[in-house]
């Protein structure tokens, strides 16, 4: 990218994460996502430590001041002014929280904002704060959410943060398309028809958050839908790394437990999720013990764990990525597979592609040195400013989904400001 340009696109992104930051936290976007979010106040963080370690510490700190007793560290924090604006809101749950969890990027997260500023994290005490807090976290998800094979599941789609995935569409199909409560849809006012998930699918949506929250939450009632999925539980891997080496900075004991955490993880993604077919990791139903064979970008995400991964997996998922079904055929990386059934290149996680897995990959391949494909990865956030799109065409580029989307405009910043070669830096 040019000098000037890349400027430019920094003080633009900027300028996103400024409207969008509460005080608190920062508002995925102000119209369509007026709450915090879980997992994207960490992608927000990872943008925000380069300019703002403060604020991305503080955002990181008001998410876990949001976790349950239980651990569970929720999807959503109402802000519940706004409940008109977004829906289900707090009203739904009877509570300031979601229920429902997201993807547990957040140990990792709180690991890279630490790096990025280590005495403004030593002089605010942030890691020793958040440390038990995400320690936390990882023992509900590996207790309370262990399925069968000991990896948490998720209990609905809103929380693989992957919403529409055909991963979850053969589970989804048992559940009944309705639902008690009257759904409102604020979310169609902000993205183009054909860009967000359908009625019939809300229906389901809402007919599993009803069940999941009049069984109180509780993970021992089935309700109907448990899928492990390998993007999920991929950066469960790293995250549990990441408590090591937390760990290790406040001198706490417990870091081979965590690396023992994550091993465990590792293997059994290896064991249960692979697809020799289509050369890449697939989601298991919980439910049926049975394997989800479609192509996504989720099952690319273990490329993340690659130096534990069975020999010869690493290189079948760089060529999954590179191939026709990825980056081979289009320019940036499909949330689905270009040649999969299901692949819509409008339609939200059937197809467009995403800033945060472009991101996930290009650290992933960065690490295993692989600079060429990281520079491919990389020309997703040359289009990003001055829109920050939520997700757009594959193909085109064309922008898709709401605009002035933060963890667009933190991860270009990210992709801007950092070249760290490591999926998990050294101090
Ligand atoms: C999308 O999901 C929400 C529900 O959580 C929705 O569609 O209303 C997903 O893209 C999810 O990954 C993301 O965290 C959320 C807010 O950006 O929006």
């Amino acid at each position: 990218m040019h000098k000037d340009f890349e400027e430019d696109a920094a003080d633009a992104a900027a300028r996103v994460l400024d409207t969008n930051w509460t005080g608190r936290y920062t508002v995925p976007a102000t119209g369509l996502y007026p709450h915090q979010w879980s997992w994207d106040s960490a992608f927000v963080a990872i943008g925000n430590r380069h300019r703002a370690p403060g604020r991305a510490r503080a955002e990181l700190v008001t998410l876990l001041d949001a976790q349950w007793s239980d651990g569970r560290v929720p999807q959503i924090v109402y802000d519940v002014g706004r409940d008109d604006d977004y829906a289900p809101g707090a009203e739904f749950w009877r509570s300031a929280t979601s229920g429902l969890v997201q993807p547990p990027v957040h140990a990792w997260t709180a690991w890279l904002v630490h790096c990025a500023d280590p005495a403004g994290s030593v002089r605010e005490g942030f890691l020793a704060r958040v440390y038990p807090l995400l320690a936390r976290w990882h023992d509900y998800l590996h207790g309370p959410r262990a399925g069968a094979v000991g990896l948490p599941v998720t209990k609905h789609p809103w929380e693989t943060g992957t919403d529409n995935s055909p991963l979850w569409d053969a589970a989804l199909e048992r559940v009944p398309p309705e639902a008690r409560t009257a759904i409102r849809r604020p979310d169609l006012r902000h993205a183009g028809t054909g860009e967000r998930p359908g009625s019939r699918d809300y229906r389901r949506y809402y007919h599993l958050a009803e069940a999941y929250r009049d069984a109180g939450c509780a993970d021992d009632v089935p309700i109907g839908f448990a899928m492990v999925c390998p993007l999920f539980t991929s950066v469960l891997a790293v995250s549990e790394l990441a408590l090591a080496r937390m760990a290790a900075a406040l001198s706490d004991g417990g870091g081979a437990a965590h690396e023992a955490a994550a091993a465990r993880v590792i293997t059994t993604i290896d064991e249960h999720l692979w697809d020799d077919e289509l050369g890449l990791y697939v989601a298991l139903d919980d439910t049926t013990g049975e394997r989800v064979r479609s192509a996504t970008v989720n099952g690319l995400v273990p490329l993340l764990l690659a130096d534990g991964l069975r020999k010869g997996r690493a290189e079948r998922l760089l060529e999954a990525l590179t191939g026709p079904g990825f980056l081979g055929g289009g320019p940036y990386l499909p949330s689905t597979a270009r040649d999969d059934p299901a692949f819509d290149p409008a339609l939200y996680w059937r197809g467009p592609a995403w800033f945060n897995t472009s991101w996930l990959l290009v650290r992933a391949v960065r690490a295993l040195g692989h600079v060429d494909v990281a520079a491919r990865l990389l020309e997703h956030f040359d289009i990003a400013a001055p829109d920050f799109p939520e997700y757009v065409d594959p193909s085109t580029g064309a922008g898709r989904g709401t605009r002035q989307f933060s963890w667009t405009a933190a991860l270009t910043l990210d992709a801007l400001l950092s070249d760290e070669s490591d999926v998990l830096p050294e101090q």
